[in-house]
């Protein structure tokens, strides 16, 4: 299928469904790439509160604590000496773009897991960031082999524009759901909303579901 014939097709089956007033539930037959009500962009557009922090490497750490067995407060050189990874991913901004194939490269969610080791009790997540950002996600989210935090984009360091020294990212869910400039993830027993989950935004935001706005 083409580019302008497969963006067609999901935007005739998103109004369909939208006119069936039954836009949340909605799984998306016939495309297996571009979610529904997304555009295929081909730049990086950048996204934020306004805010660009920028963090020299010296002053730079990364707090994992909460509902976990050994809370972890790592300088640059010791998160760079975690095990590092690359993921491929494509991503979806809920102001409906999305780019494909994104080569990402930084310490797994689950590496994290493994060093923090959550107590049974915890089941969510908080992100905060140098901007004061915050996102949250359930566990079950964030344990999986493609939840990276990343120091690397395509080959390069992370740009401060889109987050570096280190964003989240989760590829599964709306972009917002990925902390540019991560400073803190906290595990928790409760779900503390973020800082688009107490404005209006979708609380699980699945792109699959055109799961925007709750
Ligand atoms: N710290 C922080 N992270 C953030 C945001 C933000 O404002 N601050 N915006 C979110 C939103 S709404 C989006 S769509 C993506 C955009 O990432 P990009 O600028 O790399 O495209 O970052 C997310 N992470
Ligand atoms: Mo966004």
């Amino acid at each position: 299928m083409d580019e302008s014939h497969r963006l067609t097709k999901t935007k005739e089956q998103w109004a369909r469904a939208r006119r069936g007033g039954e836009e949340r539930e909605v799984f998306y037959e016939g495309d297996e790439r571009l979610p529904p009500g997304q555009r295929l962009v081909e730049n990086f557009p950048v996204l934020d509160l306004g805010v660009k922090p920028e963090i020299p490497l010296s002053e730079w750490r990364l707090s994992i604590g909460g509902f976990v067995t050994t809370p972890v407060t790592w300088t640059w050189e010791q998160f760079t000496a975690q095990p590092q990874l690359t993921h491929r991913s494509d991503f979806h901004c809920v102001t409906s773009w999305s780019r494909y194939d994104n080569d990402w490269e930084g310490v797994t969610f689950q590496h994290i897991m493994a060093v923090v080791k959550p107590l049974s009790l915890a089941r969510f997540v908080l992100f905060k960031s140098y901007d004061d950002y915050t996102t949250n996600l359930p566990l079950e989210a964030c344990d999986d082999d493609d939840v990276l935090l990343a120091r690397h984009w395509n080959g390069n360091p992370l740009s401060r524009d889109h987050g570096g020294p280190v964003r989240v990212i989760v590829p599964k869910r709306y972009a917002w759901k990925g902390a540019k400039w991560v400073k803190e993830i906290t595990f928790s027993d409760k779900d503390e909303k973020g800082f688009w989950e107490v404005r209006g935004y979708s609380n699980t935001a699945l792109p699959w579901n055109n799961d925007r706005y709750a």
